[in-house]
C-alpha cells in the first residue's frame, strides 16, 4: 500500500457501498416496480469519481458533472434520500420532480459545488471553461485570494470527447490556460458505440499528448492505488495554477448504458472481462485483510444495504410533488434569490433606476447608445464582463465595444475562440461565478451554434427549482440593412420568445436601447438583445442620450402613434415603417411599438383594440408561426366580440432572405404595403 497508506480507503470503501446499493436496489426493485422510470448506473465508475471528491476540498471547487457522476455527488454531500427520491420523481431534492434523478446539481454553499448537470451530453464542458475563468477574474481582477486555489473540474465519458462542447472548452482552457481538470471516464462505450468511433484509436488521452498547453494524465480507474496518484497529481497541477489538465480513466460499465439497455452488443467473453475489473473488489483485495477482517466487510455490506433499504422507504414516503411552483421559470416567480448564479445570489445592488428620460441635446445613434450603456455598467459594476468574436481591440465588427477594451483593461472586454456554444457555455460558468456576463454574438443567424446552451441556460432556474441562475446579457444584431442575405439579415425573434426562461428585447431606436439594455444589464434573468442592423446608424433610430440610470422595464410597450380606427402592433425596424403608413393613412392609426417580445405587453394592445376594434401585427420575421401568430392567437381569444375585422398579419414570406436589393425590398413590409393591409382592414 506503501504511498496511498494513509488516504481514507475505508471512506472510498462504503461511498462505493453506498453507490452500488443504492444502483442495485434501483435495478433489482424501483425500476422493475416501474418507481424509477429512468435509472443510469455508475457500477464500476465509483473508485475513481469518490477519489477525485475527496480531493475537491476547497470552498470554491466546482464540478461540471454528467448523468453517471452519484459517486461523486455522494462524495461532496449528497443525501441519498434525495437521490432515491429524485430517480423516484418526488418532491424535494435537486429538481422537486422536474428532471431525471441522475441529472442533479448540488449547490454547496461554502462548500464544492456541483454546477446543474443537463441531458445532452458535452454540454456540460463549456460552462465548466466559464466557472474556471471566473475563479482567475476572482483572483486577478477582484483581487480575492480566497479563490487562489480553486479549480473546475469537469466529468465526462469517453463518447463525450467526440462533441463540440468537449473542444470548445478544450480551446478556452488551453488558450486561455484555465485552472480546468478535463476528468475523462473512459467505459468503452456510448451506449453501445466502441470508442474508437470517437477518438482515432479510442484512447483520447493519446491523441492529446501534443496539444499545447494540457497536461494528460492516463491510467485505469479501477486500481485504487494508481487511479489515487493520478487523480491527486493532476488535480495538485490544476490547483497549482499551471494549466489546464486532461485525465483519462478506463473503467468498466458494469451494466447497461440505462436500466433498458440489455448490452445484445457485448459478447460474454467481454462482459467477463469488465467484470473482472470491478473496482469494488480491487478495493475489497486491498483493504482485506489488511485492514479490515472478511467479516468486517460483510457486516459493512450488510449494513450499508440495510441503511439504503431505509433510505428508500423515506423516499418512498415523499409526498409527490405539487404544482405550486411548477410555472416559475423567471426571478421575478420567486420570493427568494437563487442561491448560486449571478449578482443577484450575492446580494449585489445597484444604483436606483431612473424611468424618465433627462436627454442630452445632441442625438446618438443605436450604437452609441449601446457603448455608452456598456461603458457605464462597466464602470459601476466591476463584475461585468464584455465579449464574444472581435469585441476587444477592433471594438466589434459594428463597433458597438470600441475603446472599451482600452478602458476596461482586457480581461474585463475581451475576443473569444470562434465558437459560438463556447461563448454562452462560458457565459454560464462566469454567471454561476457570481460575474455578469454580456456576450456578443457577430450575428443572430450565428446563434446557432450555441441553442443547445443558450436553450439549457433559460431552463437552469425551473430545473433546479430556483437553486441556481445563470443571468447574462447576450447582444446579437440582425435582421436586413444595405442588402439581405441569409446569414447575416435573419431576424427570427421568435425562436427566442419560444425558449423558455428568457427575455427577449428588439428596440427600435436609440433611447430604447439604452433603457432596455440597462434593464438587461441588471436583471437576474437571462436576456437577448437584439439590435437592428439596419437602425444601427438611421436617422430615425436617434435620439439623445436619456441618462446614465435610465431605464425602460421589461414588458411595456410605447405608443409611437394615437389613433382611433385601427391598431398597428410591430417592432424593431418596422416601426419607422408603420409611423411613415400612420401618416400617410386616410384612417386614424394607432401604432404600438413593443419594445420586448417576451414578456409582451399584453395589456397595452389589448386596451389599444379594445378601443380600435381592428389590429395589424406587421414585422419582419416570417409568416408562419412568427411571433405576429402569437398576438393575433391571443387578440382572437381574448377580444373576439370587441373585433370588427379579422386580425391581420404583414410579415416576410417563408423564404430566407434575398441578397439582391430589389428582391430582399420585395418581400418587406414597407409603407406602401402597411398602408394597403390598412384600407383592406378597414374596408372589410
Ligand atoms: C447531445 C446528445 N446526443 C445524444 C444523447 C443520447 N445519449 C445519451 S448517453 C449517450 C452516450 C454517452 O456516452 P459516454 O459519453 O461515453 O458516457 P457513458 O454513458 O459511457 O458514461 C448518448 C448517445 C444525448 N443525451 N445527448
Amino acid at each position: 500500500m506503501s504511498e496511498s497508506k494513509e488516504f481514507e480507503w475505508l471512506r472510498v470503501a462504503e461511498t462505493i457501498l453506498l453507490s452500488r446499493a443504492i444502483d442495485e436496489i434501483e435495478e433489482n426493485e424501483l425500476a422493475p416496480q416501474k418507481k424509477v422510470l429512468y435509472q443510469f448506473s455508475s457500477k464500476g465508475h465509483e473508485l475513481s469519481q469518490i477519489v477525485l471528491g475527496m480531493h475537491l476540498d476547497d470552498p470554491h471547487d466546482a464540478a461540471s458533472a454528467y448523468y453517471r457522476s452519484r459517486p461523486l455527488m455522494l462524495t461532496l454531500g449528497l443525501d441519498p434520500v434525495d437521490a432515491i427520491a429524485s430517480d423516484m420523481a418526488k418532491s424535494g431534492g435537486y429538481s422537486d420532480g422536474r428532471d431525471i434523478g441522475v441529472v442533479c446539481n448540488l449547490p454547496g454553499t461554502g462548500k464544492p459545488m456541483i454546477l446543474p448537470m443537463a441531458g445532452d451530453v458535452g454540454s456540460q464542458y463549456t460552462p465548466a471553461a466559464g466557472y474556471a475563468q471566473s475563479l482567475i477574474y476572482r483572483t486577478d481582477v477582484l483581487n480575492d485570494q480566497q479563490y487562489g486555489k480553486a479549480i473546475s473540474v469537469v466529468l465526462g465519458g469517453d463518447g463525450s470527447v467526440a462533441t463540440n462542447g468537449f473542444w470548445s472548452a478544450l480551446t478556452m482552457a488551453t488558450t486561455l490556460n484555465l485552472p480546468v481538470l478535463f476528468f475523462i471516464e473512459d467505459n468503452g462505450y456510448g451506449i453501445s458505440v466502441k470508442s474508437d468511433l470517437q477518438t482515432p484509436g479510442g484512447n483520447i488521452a493519446n491523441n492529446l499528448y501534443s496539444f499545447k498547453n494540457l497536461r494528460i494524465f492516463d491510467g485505469d480507474g479501477t486500481e485504487p492505488e494508481e487511479a489515487l496518484q493520478l487523480i491527486r497529481q493532476s488535480v495538485n497541477y490544476v490547483r497549482s495554477r499551471k494549466g489546464p489538465a486532461l485525465i483519462r480513466l478506463t473503467v468498466p460499465r458494469l451494466t447497461g448504458h440505462s436500466f433498458q439497455d440489455n448490452q445484445s452488443y457485448k459478447n460474454e467473453k467481454e462482459i467477463e472481462k469488465e467484470e473482472q475489473r470491478d473496482p469494488l473488489v480491487k478495493l475489497k483485495n486491498l483493504l482485506v485483510p489488511d485492514i479490515l477482517t472478511t467479516d468486517d466487510w460483510d457486516e459493512k455490506v450488510k449494513d450499508i444495504k440495510k441503511e439504503v433499504k431505509k433510505y428508500a422507504k423515506s423516499a418512498e414516503e415523499r409526498a409527490e410533488p405539487d404544482d405550486k411552483t411548477l410555472f416559475h421559470t423567471r426571478s421575478s416567480h420567486f420570493e427568494k434569490t437563487q442561491l448560486i448564479g449571478g449578482l443577484a445570489a450575492d446580494g449585489h445592488t445597484f444604483p436606483q433606476p431612473v424611468y424618465t428620460a433627462t436627454p442630452e441635446k445632441q442625438r446618438i445613434n443605436i450604437v452609441e447608445g449601446i457603448r455608452r450603456t456598456l461603458g457605464y455598467e462597466l464602470n459601476i459594476n466591476e463584475k461585468l464582463l464584455v465579449f464574444g468574436e472581435d469585441v476587444g481591440e477592433k471594438g466589434g465588427v459594428h463597433a458597438a465595444t470600441m475603446d472599451l477594451q482600452s478602458n476596461f483593461g482586457s480581461e474585463r472586454v475581451f475576443d473569444t475562440s470562434l465558437s459560438e456554444e463556447g461563448i454562452i457555455g462560458r457565459a454560464v460558468g462566469l454567471a454561476y461565478g457570481g460575474l455578469m456576463p454580456v456576450a456578443e454574438i457577430q450575428f443572430r443567424k450565428y446563434a446557432d451554434p450555441a441553442t443547445e446552451q443558450l436553450k439549457n441556460t433559460g431552463t437552469i432556474r425551473w430545473r433546479t427549482a430556483n437553486k441556481f441562475a445563470a443571468p447574462m446579457v447576450v447582444r446579437m444584431p440582425g435582421g436586413f440593412a444595405k442588402c439581405g442575405d441569409p446569414w447575416h439579415s435573419e431576424s427570427n425573434e421568435v425562436f427566442f420568445a419560444r425558449m423558455i426562461g428568457w427575455q427577449v428585447a428588439y428596440p427600435s431606436n436609440a433611447e430604447d436601447a439604452v433603457g432596455l439594455l440597462r434593464s438587461a444589464l441588471r436583471s437576474n434573468d437571462p436576456t437577448i438583445f437584439f439590435e437592428h442592423r439596419n437602425l444601427l446608424d438611421s436617422k430615425y433610430a436617434r435620439r439623445s442620450y436619456p441618462g446614465d440610470d435610465f431605464v425602460v422595464p421589461f414588458g411595456k410597450a410605447k405608443r409611437l402613434k394615437e389613433g382611433t380606427d385601427l391598431t398597428i402592433v410591430t417592432w424593431g425596424a418596422m416601426c419607422e415603417r408603420c409611423e411613415e403608413a400612420a401618416d400617410d393613412s386616410d384612417y386614424s392609426v394607432e401604432v404600438i411599438d413593443l419594445r420586448t417580445v417576451m414578456p409582451w405587453d399584453k395589456e397595452s394592445v389589448f386596451e389599444s383594440v379594445k378601443r380600435t376594434n381592428r389590429c395589424l401585427i406587421v414585422h419582419e420575421d416570417t409568416y408562419t408561426a412568427g411571433f405576429g401568430s402569437e398576438i393575433a392567437s391571443e387578440i382572437s381569444d381574448q377580444l373576439f366580440t370587441y373585433l370588427d375585422a379579422p386580425v391581420m398579419r404583414l410579415c416576410a414570406p417563408d423564404i430566407p432572405m434575398p441578397y439582391n436589393i430589389g428582391l430582399m425590398n420585395s418581400i418587406l413590409p414597407d409603407r406602401v404595403k402597411i398602408e394597403k393591409k390598412v384600407n383592406e382592414l378597414m374596408n372589410y
